[in-house]
């Protein structure tokens, strides 16, 4: 079977080159690193095209199974650990909700869950359109959090639903900081 040799490498890297700018890739990129009083670990990297902000990395020493995963307002994790970041990132003064809820249903920083298989480990791959890396929906300089429980997205009719999803305790946490 012929394979596609006759593009040369000329070809290919203008094309890939012409795509990166067609996305409109923004050039400042953004990082993570979550620790915390627990066992977990992890760097999350982010990048921006076309207005998608894309969240990617690993986390490691989860337990099992689902965990909250949300950007809080502030940035702060000397006062008083994961638990000085106050709030989750909510500019729209909204309620809690599901990643995948509109821009009237959730805060900005609600992500939803991360996964962890049998070994612990969550492997990261969103994207997402409420958070950027500059501008209003800024997420530079706030704080990435992961919590002990499941978020159960706002679906339950109590105020720990509707506020922070019922996820329990903050088992680990970053500041988000710009890379290039
Ligand atoms: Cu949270
Ligand atoms: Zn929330």
């Amino acid at each position: 079977m012929k394979m596609a040799s006759n593009y040369s490498p000329a070809v290919l890297l203008t094309t890939f080159l012409l795509l990166q700018v067609l996305q409109f890739c923004s050039a400042e990129t953004g990082r993570v690193h979550l620790a915390g009083n627990s066992p977990v670990k992890g760097v999350l990297n982010f990048t921006e095209c076309s207005g998608m902000l894309r969240i990617f990395g690993t986390i490691t020493g989860l337990t099992p199974g689902k965990h909250g995963f949300h950007v809080h307002e502030f940035g702060d994790i000397f006062t008083n650990g994961c638990d000085s970041t106050g709030k989750h990132f909510n500019p729209k003064k909204v309620l809690h909700g599901a990643k995948e809820d509109d821009a009237t249903r959730r805060h900005a920083g609600d992500l939803g869950n991360i996964v962890a298989d049998s070994s612990g480990v969550a492997s990261v791959d969103m994207t997402d359109d409420m958070i950027a890396l500059s501008g209003t929906k800024s997420i530079l300089g706030r704080a990435m959090v992961v919590h002990a429980n499941e978020d159960d997205l706002g679906r339950q009719d109590n105020e720990g639903s509707r506020t922070t999803g019922n996820s329990g305790p903050r088992i680990a946490c970053g500041i988000i900081f710009v890379v290039a």
